[in-house]
């Protein structure tokens, strides 16, 4: 069965609880229910996480190697900043979809640099929890066409 790992970097554990205004008001539980969802329908495994931590979040894309076929991220601020996250990625030889709530290129002009752009498939950005499903059809669809 294709299995698909979502990983969810810092602060992405307050969503819902803190600035709905940029946020909005789904929590990460319901998007992680929502991702459960969406794999149920569709047959595939998906496995949930967040983490604060770079160091954790680079343990875990390396354990993806031979356990998932491919990685939805959504590094948070990691994103403009994590040349360490950017090497992982490279190194595990795994599709991976870039995945942000916001359009990070409407807002602020550092959000703008996205260390995991050069080496994801590709990058979905600005449609908030609906991102998720969409990253996990974007996902599958490549992994179906490389099969
Ligand atoms: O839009 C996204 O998904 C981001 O990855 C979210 C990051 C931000 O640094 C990126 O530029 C874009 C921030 C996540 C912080 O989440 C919070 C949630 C609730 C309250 C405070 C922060």
């Amino acid at each position: 069965m294709t299995s698909i790992l979502i990983l969810n970097g810092p602060n992405l554990n307050l969503l819902g609880t803190r600035q709905p205004q940029v946020y909005g008001h789904t929590t990460l539980a319901d998007i992680e229910a929502l991702c459960h969802q969406k794999a149920a329908a569709l047959e595939i495994g998906v496995a949930f996480s967040q983490s604060n931590s770079e160091g954790a979040l680079i343990d875990m894309l390396h354990a993806a190697r031979g356990s998932h076929d491919g990685v939805i991220l959504n590094a948070g601020a990691y994103t403009h900043s994590s040349i360490a996250l950017m090497d992982a990625i490279a190194s595990i030889e795994l599709p991976v979809v870039e995945l942000h709530l916001s359009n990070i290129h409407a807002r602020e002009a550092f959000r703008h640099k996205s260390y995991i752009a050069p080496v994801a498939i590709g990058q979905i950005c600005g449609f908030g929890a609906a991102g998720y499903p969409l990253a996990i059809d974007a996902l599958l669809g490549h992994l179906r066409a490389n099969a």
